[in-house]
Order: structure tokens, then C-alpha cells, then sequence
């Protein structure tokens, strides 16, 4: 990875079928990070799988039932690069079904890009209120909005204008200031505002998709703070060992140091030591706030210690940094983010 850039998790949200897959596929495809014959290839299994115009999609959709159903169910993670920054472009499920996914997918990112179709009878629907309201209790601080489908809306100004006067009362009434939001009309099938202007609503005088990513502004790095890394998922691999995989909240996590994982089974807490770190696949050796969760770390921790069965859901029971509370929401209880790490994953890694 470019480890010049800034690095930011970017996280696409909204109703299902209103276009979020599809926008990513689009732009990692325009940016030249599909080539030709990898397309070709989704377009064939795309009408293989009786889902034709889904080919973009699957760029995301990599699962034999996401490709089946045409819908996203798992997060999708890949790394894009702009000329200013390096992101961790997340997928994430638009379907109530897989929430507790694009809960996951929000609790990691920056950063969100809101995708709103304009199509007759889309617009602001069940789950783009309920992600909406999810981004901001996970503390994604910005947003950008992407009006997508505007082909199906005949490129028309005022179907652009109506919906962006709808979502700036919905993004307000959460919290949000829709002023500082940037709104763009996109149509990301054919490729419209994703990554190149195609030419087709010349009323927009603002940037693509692509160029607004440029304008966020870089999350805060509080590298000063204590290690507090938010165990997510922990894998047992053979001839390898324990590998939980977390994002850093604060601090700075190198390898060899020594860790405490809390609370860990007996709730006392259990110390082990960063064997390596990796992320999307490459090894790294340091991890700072903001790396999004692929990096791994192999410490001696037994497994059990570190498991938690849901990973956003589960109880704190380290309370000296957890000033958290409960957020009741529709399918469940959700916590405020920075509570997530010390309590959902199980455990929080404590840097010496
Ligand atoms: N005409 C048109 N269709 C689109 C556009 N964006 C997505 N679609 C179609 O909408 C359907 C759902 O897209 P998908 O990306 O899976 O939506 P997601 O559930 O939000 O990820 C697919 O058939 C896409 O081809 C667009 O801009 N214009
Ligand atoms: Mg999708």
C-alpha cells in the first residue's frame, strides 16, 4: 500500500438494489483496477446466473449466493487508491436481513458514501434512513451523498433537486449538517459522475464521485493514547495459531509488542505479543488508528480467550475507558462505537 497517502475507510451504504455495489464495481473498473478481461468475466457469470447488469456488482459480490441472488450479503473490502488518499473502500449490505453486517462495515469506516436511487418509487426508503441513522451512531463523521440511478430519472435536475431537499431533512434530523455534505447525481451502470463526467446532466456543476473522495477531510490519529485495538473476528490457523483481526482506535501497535487482551475468559485479562501484523494481505509492521481491520496480529492468546459470539452486541467489562452507552435500535442493541471495540469484540488489546 501507499503508505505516503492517508489512509481512509470509506464505507458505501443505502437501501438494497439502489446501486452501492454497483458504484464501487464502476469505480475500481474506470480507475483501471478491473481490467477488461476480469469484466468480461463477471458479465458472462452475470448472465450465467440469470442476474444480467449485475456485472459490476460482482466485482463486490464475490459469494457463489450474493452472485445468485443479486444481493450483497457479506462486507466486501478493497483497497483504492485517489491521487490524495489510500482507501479501504468497504461494501456493505443493504438488505435488514445482513445488518449486523453494515453495522460491522460502519463501525470501521471514516467515512460513508450514501447511495439514494432517483428511480420512480425509490428514493429515501427503509434502510436508507436506518443506515443513515447507523452511520452517525457509529461515529462515521462525513458523509457524501450519491444520488444514483439519475439514468432512470432522464439525467432530470429537479428529480436531483426534490431528493437532495428530502435527504438533507433526514441527514439533519440525525444529526448530520447537510450543508457540509456534497450531493452528486450519478448513474453508476452506465457510468455517469463515477469516476468521468459522461456529459449527461450539464445543470451539475460539481465534481464525480471520484474527485469528491479527494475532499474528505483525514480522520484525527490518536496516536498519543494507549493501544486500544477492537478484536473483530479472531481465526485459528493451523501452523500459524491464533489471529485476531481488529482496527486500531488509538495508540500504535508494533510488532513484538507486549499486549493484554481483556477481558478475556476469566475477565482478568490475558497478555500475549504481536507476532506480525499484516494488511489487505501485505505485511506491515506497525498499525495506527485509521488502518481499517485487515491487518492481523498473531499473539499467544489462546483462542477461547479471544472469541466473542457477536462481535458489536456483547458487554464491556473493562469500564476505566468505557464511558458507552446503549442505543436502542431496530434490531437490537446498538452501542456507540467507541464502546464496540472494548465490549462487542470480546476483548480490547492494551499496549505496554
Ligand atoms: N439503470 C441503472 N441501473 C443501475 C444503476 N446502478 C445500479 N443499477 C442496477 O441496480 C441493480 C442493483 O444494483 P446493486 O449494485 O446490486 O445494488 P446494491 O444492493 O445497493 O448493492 C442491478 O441490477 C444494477 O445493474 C444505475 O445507475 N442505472
Ligand atoms: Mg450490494
Amino acid at each position: 500500500m501507499a503508505k505516503n497517502k492517508v489512509h481512509i475507510n470509506l464505507v458505501f451504504v443505502g437501501h438494497v438494489d439502489h446501486g452501492k455495489s454497483t458504484t464501487v464495481g464502476r469505480l475500481l473498473y474506470d480507475s483501471g483496477n478491473v481490467d477488461e478481461q476480469a469484466m468480461k468475466k463477471l458479465k458472462d457469470r452475470a448472465k450465467e446466473v440469470g442476474k444480467v447488469g449485475f456485472e459490476f456488482a460482482f466485482v463486490m459480490d464475490n459469494l457463489k449466493e450474493e452472485q445468485e441472488r443479486g444481493v450483497t450479503i457479506d462486507l466486501a473490502h478493497k483497497k483504492f487508491e485517489t491521487p490524495k488518499y489510500f482507501f479501504t473502500i468497504i461494501d456493505a449490505p443493504g438488505h435488514r436481513d445482513f445488518i449486523k453486517n453494515m453495522i460491522t462495515g460502519a463501525s470501521q469506516a471514516d467515512a460513508g458514501v450514501l447511495v439514494v436511487s432517483a428511480n420512480q418509487g425509490d428514493g429515501i426508503q427503509a434502510q436508507t434512513r436506518e443506515h443513515v441513522f447507523l452511520c452517525k451512531t457509529m461515529g462515521v463523521q462525513q458523509l457524501i451523498v450519491a444520488i444514483n440511478k439519475m439514468d432512470m430519472a432522464k439525467y432530470d435536475e429537479k428529480k436531483f433537486n426534490d431528493l437532495k431537499v428530502q435527504l438533507s431533512a433526514l441527514l439533519k434530523s440525525v444529526g448530520y449538517n447537510p450543508d457540509k455534505i456534497p450531493f452528486i447525481p450519478i448513474a453508476s451502470y452506465p457510468g455517469e459522475n463515477v469516476a468521468k463526467s459522461l456529459g449527461n446532466m450539464p445543470w451539475y456543476k460539481g465534481g464525480t464521485l471520484l474527485a469528491t473522495m479527494d475532499t474528505l477531510v483525514p480522520p484525527e490519529k490518536p496516536t498519543q493514547l494507549p493501544l486500544r485495538l477492537p478484536i473483530q473476528d479472531v481465526y485459528n490457523i493451523t501452523g500459524i495459531g491464533v489471529v485476531p483481526v481488529g482496527r486500531v482506535e488509538t495508540g500504535v501497535m508494533k510488532v513484538s509488542d507486549k499486549i493484554i487482551v481483556v477481558p478475556a475468559r476469566e475477565g482478568k485479562g490475558i497478555t500475549g505479543e504481536v507476532k506480525s501484523i499484516e494488511m489487505h494481505h501485505c505485511p506491515d509492521c506497525r498499525a495506527e488508528p485509521s488502518f481499517s481491520h485487515y491487518y492481523r496480529l498473531y499473539a499467544g492468546v489462546p483462542y477461547s480467550h479471544c472469541t466473542g459470539s457477536m462481535p458489536v452486541y456483547r458487554t464491556c467489562q473493562e469500564t476505566e475507558s468505557c464511558n458507552w452507552r446503549n442505543i436502542a435500535g431496530e434490531a437490537g442493541l446498538y452501542q456507540e462505537r467507541r464502546c464496540c471495540y472494548c465490549q462487542g469484540q470480546a476483548s480490547s488489546a492494551i499496549g505496554h
